[in-house]
């Protein structure tokens, strides 16, 4: 049998391998097990979804915004009802932050953690079948447990994360998590209807050729900005960018890359959100030996101050990720 390298053969299944691990979790009462149980559910059943997308009318526009005062497509909100039903159902979560949700949305309040999640990232790809995914960050409350859920319990900082995983509906669907002890990828095995383990111990590459940032943008970012990029076309790197933050993490992870997202004229503040979209891939790049940086400090050492914060992104390779920042000029003070 092909033995992983935690002595867990590949294919076993996430829910196995999630009960064989309990113990990773710091505080070991199952409740966290089975939120993460809870998120594959949900993913599956969102799978499903988009898998059919094409045969149904949930493509295209809801005709509603998010707060972000963007089209929400029908299946982004679709997402965020099955994950918030999950959760509510499983019972494990106090509160929810969600890429779709102005508010806190409030659960029940004798259960000690908070969930912040991108049920749907990559929207703009879900009409034309390009990979999609979710994000999903989960923290151990603050306050204490049975009493009305506060800001603070949701304004953590990434380093306070307890598990952190992303599930990616690509050519295959995956779901890889962290608890803080490695990275572990599951790929859904359509016949049993389970996420079963296919990459365990993710080891992000130290260097990488891949370059990926939104190049469309290029005379709207800073000047250092422009000569990273410029220097990536001088060596030939190979520019590759989805428009899906986690396929394009993905892809850089296994192969070694950098993605960037930085402060532009349009997002002086940088498109991607930090409680649901970046702290948790800041996480789990930590952790397989990749770097995350807002470009003068670590995504995962600022304290958010709302709810939907954006922050500039650069993630990926360190090697890469050092030579980026290296070029920001010193009295540049990056937000
Ligand atoms: P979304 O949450 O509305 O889907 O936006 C986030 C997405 C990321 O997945 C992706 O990396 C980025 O926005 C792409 O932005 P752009 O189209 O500006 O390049
Ligand atoms: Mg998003």
């Amino acid at each position: 049998m092909n033995k992983s390298k935690l002595g867990l053969p590949i294919g076993t299944t996430l829910d196995r391998f999630i009960r064989r691990k309990e113990e990773e979790f710091s505080f070991a009462t199952g409740e966290l097990s089975q939120l993460l149980r809870d998120i594959a559910l949900a993913g599956k059943i969102i799978n499903k979804e988009v898998n059919k997308s094409g045969l149904l009318d949930i493509t295209g526009g809801f005709g509603g915004k998010n707060v972000q005062g963007e089209d929400q497509q029908k299946l982004d909100v679709v997402a965020d009802i099955r994950f918030t039903r999950a959760l509510k159902n499983g019972g494990m979560t106090c509160a929810i932050v969600s890429e779709e949700n102005r508010e806190i949305i409030h659960l029940n309040p004798n259960c000690r953690y908070v969930v912040a999640i991108d049920p749907l990232d990559g929207s703009s790809n879900i009409d034309v079948n390009v990979s999609i995914g979710t994000i999903f960050s989960i923290y151990k409350r603050i306050s204490p447990v049975g009493s009305p859920v506060q800001e603070e319990d949701v304004l953590q900082k990434g380093t306070e994360q307890v598990v952190a995983g992303y599930i990616l509906y690509g050519s295959s669907t995956m779901l890889v998590y962290t608890t803080g002890r490695g990275v572990h990828g599951f790929t859904l095995e359509y016949s049993l209807g389970e996420f079963v383990l296919s990459n365990d111990n993710i080891t992000y590459p130290e260097d990488g050729t891949i370059y990926s940032i939104n190049e469309g943008n290029f005379y709207t970012f800073d000047s250092w900005v422009r000569a990273y990029i410029e220097e990536c076309r001088r060596k030939q790197m190979s520019a590759r960018y989805i428009g899906s933050l986690v396929a394009d993490f993905h892809r850089n992870m296994m192969k070694g890359g950098i993605y960037l997202y930085p402060n532009t004229v349009k997002y002086p503040e940088g498109k991607l959100r930090l409680l649901y979209e970046c702290n948790a891939l800041a996480f789990i790049a930590e952790q397989s030996g990749g770097v995350a940086t807002n470009g003068n400090q670590r995504i995962m050492d600022i304290l958010p101050e709302a709810l939907h914060q954006r922050t500039p992104l650069y993630l990926g390779s360190p090697k890469m990720v050092k030579k980026a920042v290296s070029l920001i000029p010193a009295d540049t003070l990056i937000k």
